[in-house]
């Protein structure tokens, strides 16, 4: 499905987009089912939804929701709860997109689904994906789809590009953080590529490419995206899954495998760690959270 030209461009970036991937009617079935979950939000004033494999929180609310108005922030594997998103991201385009960057055998990992509302607070610190969840090899992508236009007004994402090959760590006093150190911020801003584009493009990732972006402050453009995390089926975790989908290790191109692929080497390892919420991870509080206290 891609092109030599593309598979270049990805590997010298360590990023690629894909303009008009994903039709409109695919996203408008995405998006109302969004739309249920934001109005179920209303009915709740912390972080719910605890059937999950590792019991966590699948809705996180940003601090500040109310029934009036709802601040559903996030939707861990929404794959897990919707035969939509299954579709979507176990067959067709996507998975061939990825098997032609990591190779033909291809299991899905985890998704989540990041609503940065108009006005919403929320911003992502710097970090690449692979620390969360370190395989035995790296061969590994992140896809990006844009469920709404996006640019710097509503909160696009921003892409160091080249930083794929970089190793930053992610800890801090021995402790897992979630994002490189806070002190660099500033230099990623200076070499990032803000993630421009309209409903329906697709950005695939390297999973050591570093990203982040700030806040929606805009007063009437919501910015929603898919993400979704998909292995090389002979990565194998040294860590159980950060946000376990029930469908994980679930094969959607080519054949699984029992023989893993180790990379030559150093890694960071984790502990699983305790917050139910990525953005609490990062120091970022969820509703119901009160005010200095730290999360947990
Ligand atoms: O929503 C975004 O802009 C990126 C979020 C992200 O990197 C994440 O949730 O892991």
């Amino acid at each position: 499905m891609l092109s030599e030209t593309q598979i270049s461009e990805f590997k010298r970036q360590g990023y690629l987009m894909l303009p008009e991937l994903v039709s409109e009617a695919v996203r408008g079935d995405l998006l109302s089912q969004l739309q249920e979950w934001v109005e179920e939000s209303r009915q709740q004033d912390a972080n719910y939804g605890f059937d999950t494999p590792n019991g966590k929180a699948r809705f996180d609310l940003e601090q500040g929701h109310t029934a009036a108005n709802p601040r559903l922030r996030r939707v861990a594997n929404p794959t897990d709860i919707s035969e939509i998103y299954q579709k979507l991201l176990f067959e067709g385009d996507l998975p061939e997109a990825v098997s032609d960057l990591i190779g033909p055998n291809v299991f899905f990992h985890h998704c989540k689904l990041n609503n940065k509302f108009p006005g919403a607070g929320t911003r992502v610190e710097y970090h690449a994906d692979h620390p969360f969840d370190p395989h035995t090899n790296d061969d590994g992508i992140t896809v990006l789809l844009f469920l709404d236009d996006m640019d710097e007004g509503n909160g696009c994402a921003r892409l160091v590009p080249g930083s794929h090959r970089e190793r930053y760590t992610h800890f801090h006093d021995g402790k897992f953080i979630g994002s490189t150190d806070p002190a660099l911020f500033d230099q990623f801003d200076g070499r990032a590529d803000s993630l421009v584009g309209r409903a329906g493009d697709v950005c695939l990732m390297d999973i050591w490419t570093l990203h982040g972006g700030g806040p929606n402050q805009s007063q009437d453009r919501d910015r929603r995206m898919l993400i979704a995390d998909y292995r090389a089926a002979d990565a194998f975790a040294i860590m159980p899954p950060a946000v376990p989908s029930r469908f994980y290790r679930r094969i959607v191109a080519g054949e699984p495998t029992h023989v893993a692929r180790l990379r030559e080497g150093t890694m960071e390892t984790l502990e699983p760690y305790p917050d139910d919420s990525f953005f609490g991870l990062q120091g970022q509080q969820a509703a119901g959270e009160g005010a200095g206290e730290v999360a947990q």
